[in-house]
Formats: structure tokens, sequence, C-alpha cells
């Protein structure tokens, strides 16, 4: 039997995490892993702050915390803000932990091990008034191709080249802006990623057409231009120390241990088992029964780079049997109106402000519904309020409130008996079985705005159905077909709770507490959709309080004006 190993990419610690971040990894991850539980299958969903690297120093000196301090702090509020997000991860790690410095030393060995290290001292920029190195990104100049002024001693962000900071003109401090800079030699290891150009592509290769094609093109176009050897080490304090000598007072590289990080939280989920009954080497070693898992990845371009090289180069080059990467989803940008998100600059809704304004669900249903899959989106308070208006209030949350009602009223709030059902049931439950199958099949395809689409139509039957039966009139005259038609309503209720638990899992569970039955509903199969026919007579169906809010134009414009735009 298949299991499934899903990641997504491990968010950083400087700070709260904007929707943009999250509707790039954890929440899609978050929505493929119910899926998959809900179709029965045996799920490990993994994730962690990744903890590494200058930003988190800098963000920590900036909140005047100690970086362990800042960093233990920061996990928490990640990890709190994730659950209230409704993201069911089976842990949610650390790359700070014991088992990360463990592991990154591991896989540094083995690679040196088999030839893949390699010490080499270099010239490095180093700050007389940061009194540091400064790494590549810190360093700011005027890039020698296109003459942007702001560029990065790693990347030009407006031609995207590479560079290296002794390229940029004029160069200067990103942290201090200080011009007081000097070269200094400083001896780091090197990944001869080189040596492992061609197994890397062999590997690659055959994903193309499965993955992505963003994903593909972006890790062949790395292989086409020609892997540099990578430094990973760094003249920093806080990361896994080199144990070498003379590599004192030097960490590994933040990206380095980072992918790593997925590994050692498997590690600690399995430790944190009371009765020591999980083995994590059975998730990740071939060689220890992993061949029977279905690993998925789940990323923002930005980050493809590093999950279709430069962690394989490290899985491969260890020479022991890791698994590698199966499946990798990755996604586009969420803009804000057309803007970025920033983090820095504050820029856009953050995980936090957006559960002040309203429950996550909200936000899982529209920023899935929207997710920038094949093209960058934008983020507008329009488009938001739309989404929650037409789909959650006006489809979804309208039809289980007609339900409500006409149940409460006319049936004592209990599932009516009697009548018989006709075409227009067989034809509904034809219907709902065609939906089903696009549904699952887009989930099976990690197609989420597909899938969300396909769910909105589910919904949407229930509420052609009622127009088609008109239960409120039929009362009148025929009781028993009113009766017959709001038991098939409540069948598709019940069916509704169950098949949107992905998306809005809370909804879902209040749906689902207004009918005994619910838990009857197993997997996602098409043949679910006869269970509308299934409701057992005579249940109490407790209605539900209101399950959406409407969001007016007064209360968007308030928050247009808050957040800007
Ligand atoms: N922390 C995401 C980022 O900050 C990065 C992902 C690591 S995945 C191993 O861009
Ligand atoms: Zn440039």
């Amino acid at each position: 039997m298949t299991r499934y190993l899903i990641t997504s990419a491990l968010p950083y610690i400087n700070g709260v995490k904007h929707l943009g971040n999250l509707v790039g990894s954890m929440l899609p991850a978050d929505v493929s892993a119910r899926y998959l539980r809900l179709r029965g299958e045996e799920v490990l969903y993994i994730c962690a702050t990744d903890e590494h690297g200058t930003p988190a120093e800098l963000a920590a000196r900036d909140a005047g915390l100690d970086v362990a301090e800042f960093c233990r702090i920061n996990h928490e509020v990640q990890r709190d803000l994730g659950e209230r997000f409704g993201l069911s991860f089976d842990h949610f790690g650390r790359t700070s932990n014991p088992a990360n410095h463990e592991l990154t030393q591991h896989f540094a060995a083995r690679l040196d091990a088999e030839g893949y290290l390699e010490e080499r001292v270099i010239r490095q920029i180093y700050s007389n008034a940061d009194g540091r190195f400064l790494p590549d990104r810190y360093i700011q100049g005027t890039c020698p191709y296109c003459g942007f002024e702001k560029a990065r001693g790693d990347q030009c962000e407006n031609c995207t080249r590479q560079l290296d900071p002794t390229m940029l003109l004029s160069p200067r401090s990103a942290i201090t802006g200080s011009t007081d800079l000097e070269e200094r030699e400083s001896r780091h290891l090197y990944l001869l990623q080189s040596r492992l150009s061609d197994r890397l592509r062999e590997w690659l290769e055959s994903k193309v057409g499965d993955w992505p094609t963003l994903a593909t093109s972006i890790g062949l176009k790395w292989l086409d231009e020609g892997l540099d050897d990578r430094g990973i080490t760094r003249d920093l304090s806080w990361g896994v120390p080199v144990d070498r000598p003379g590599f004192e007072g030097k960490v590994f590289y933040v990206w380095f241990d980072a992918p790593i990080g997925y590994i050692s939280a498997t590690r600690e989920w399995a430790e944190a088992a009371p009765d020591g009954q999980r083995d994590w080497e059975s998730w990740w070693r071939l060689d220890r029964g992993a061949d029977d898992v279905v690993y998925t990845e789940f990323m923002a371009k930005d980050n493809v780079p590093f999950h279709t090289v430069g962690f394989p180069a490290t899985l491969i080059g260890s020479g022991e049997p890791w698994r590698l990467v199966d499946r990798l989803k990755s996604f586009n940008w969420l803009n804000y109106y057309g803007g970025k998100f920033s983090t820095s600059e504050h820029r856009g809704v953050f995980m936090g402000d957006a559960l002040e304004l309203l429950d996550a669900d909200y936000w899982r249903w529209y920023l899935m519904a929207n997710a920038p899959e094949s093209d960058d989106t934008s983020f507008t308070w329009e488009q938001f309020a739309e989404a929650v208006n037409k789909d959650l209030v006006g489809t979804l949350g309208n039809f289980v409130n007609r339900c409500a009602v006409q149940v409460t009223r006319h049936f004592d709030g209990v599932v009516p008996s009697g009548g018989e059902v006709g075409d227009e049931e067989r034809a509904l439950v034809e219907r709902l079985g065609v939906i089903v199958n696009e549904y699952n099949g887009f989930l099976d395809g990690l197609e989420f705005r597909k899938a969300a689409q396909a769910l909105r139509a589910l919904w949407a039957e229930g509420n052609v159905y009622l127009e088609a039966r008109e239960p409120w009139r039929a009362i009148k005259s025929d009781r028993d077909l009113a009766a017959m038609t709001l038991r098939t309503a409540l069948g598709v209720v019940r069916l509704h709770a169950h098949l949107s638990s992905p998306f809005i899992p809370s909804t879902s569970e209040r749906i689902a507490a207004t009918l005994p039955d619910t838990s009857e509903l197993l997997g996602v199969g098409p043949e679910l959709a006869t269970s509308v026919l299934d409701l057992d007579p005579g249940a109490r169906f407790v209605a539900p309080d209101l399950l959406f809010q409407k969001l007016d134009d007064d209360l968007v414009a308030s928050w247009e004006k808050r957040f800007g735009s």
C-alpha cells in the first residue's frame, strides 16, 4: 500500500507569514493532506520553522532579543497561527533542534566521504562598520549588466542575473549602508555540485511532463547554465556548527540545513511518539521500507532551485538510499494589488491580521480557489469579498440555510420520512457522481483551482435541486414530496460536509454536526453520490448558526483603507 509523505516549504522564522507565503506552500499541502486522509490513505504531513541564517540574526537584533530566544518565541507564534488556520501538520518542528544539527552534520560527513566536499579559501567582503563578514545578499550596489542601483550581491532583482558581490559597482553594506568594506580571506566548504550534474539531470528529466513545467524548467535551466560548486558554510555564530578543524566559529549555510529539516522533523515526529512505534526511517530511506512512499513537496517558485538541485544533490551525493521527491508542486506569486506582498515593508495581509478579521475558512477558500498555479495572481479586497459572498454565503451557506429553515419549520427539525424518489433525484445523483469524480481527479493531480471549481459546482447542485423540487411550495399540496425532497437535500448537505473538509475543515465540521450519521460516509469515490438518498429518516437535524457572514461594501472599504490597496 502506498504511503504519502508531504512537506511544505519551511516558513522562515523572521516574522509572521503573509497570505502569499501561505497559499504557495503550507495551505495547498494541507488541502492535499486532508484530501488523502479522506481517501483513507496513510499520510504524514511534515513542516517546521526554518530558523538559521543572517535574516534571523538581523530580525532578532531588531527585536532586541537573543537569536535563540527570538526563534523560540517566533516558532511558537507560527505554530499557533498554523493551528488556527487549520493546518493539519503531523509535526511542526524546528531546524534549530538537535535532530537537525545531527542530520546536517551527518550529511556533510557523508558528502565528504564520497568526495563531494572541498575546502577552499575565498576572499569575502568584511564590513568594518558591521564588524562581520557580509553574506552576498547583504551587499548592495549597482548591477554591472543593467545598471540597477539596488542589486544584491547574489542576484540582481531587476534583470535576475546571478551575481558575485565583487562584480557590483559602488558596493555598500545593506545593513548599515557603510562603504567601509574590505576583502578578507576565509576558509569554507564547497559542495562539488558540478560533479553531480549528470545524475541530477537524468533524474530531473524523468519528471518532465509529470511536474508543473514551472518546476522542471527552473531546475533544468540551472543545470543548463552549468552548476557552480556551492559554498555550504558561513561565518556566522547562529546555525549548525561545522565540526572540522579550522572551522571554529562557522556554521552551515541555511539552505544546506533547511531542507534536511524535512527529515529531521520527521525524526522528531517519531521520537515524540509515546509508544516508540513510529519509524521515521521507513518514510525516508529506501533500505528501510520507503519504496512504498510517494513524497510530495509544495513550494513557491523561488524555492524550486533548492529543491530540484540543491537538496537532491545533498541526498544523492550522500551515497545513501534516501527517498527523493516524487511530485513537486510549485506556485507562482500571489501579489497584493499587483505589487509584492512584503514582510520587511509589512505590505499586504499577514496570517495574524487575517484571523483577526475572519475565521480561517474564509481565507482558505478564497486563497485556494484563486491559487497562483499557472500565473501570478493578485489579491484584492473586492475579489476576496466576491468569492466569500458568491461561493460561501450565496451558494453553500444559502443551501444549508434553506434546508435548515424548511426542515425546522415543517418537520420539527427531524429528517423527514415518506415519499418516493423520482427522476429528479436520479438525475441529481448522476450529476453529483460526475462532479465528485472530477473533484477527485483534480485533487489527485494537485490542480487546486480546478478542484475548487468542482467543489463550487457540487455546492451549486444543492440549490439547483431545491429550485427544481420547490419543497416550500410542495409542502402545501404534497407533504410526502416535500419530505422526500428535504431528506434528499439533507443528504446533499451531508455530502457537502464530507467533501468540503479539505478546503474548509472547520465549517465542514460544523455542518457535519447538524446530522447524526455524517461519519458514515467514507472515502471520496463517485459512489458517494448515492449516499444522498440514504439518510435515515427520523434522525435529529440541528440547524447550524449562520455559516458565513456576508461582506458588505462598507466593511470591504474599511479593510481596504486599513491595509492599503
Ligand atoms: N524558508 C522559504 C523562504 O523563506 C524557505 C523555505 C525553506 S524550505 C527547506 O523563502
Ligand atoms: Zn541587473
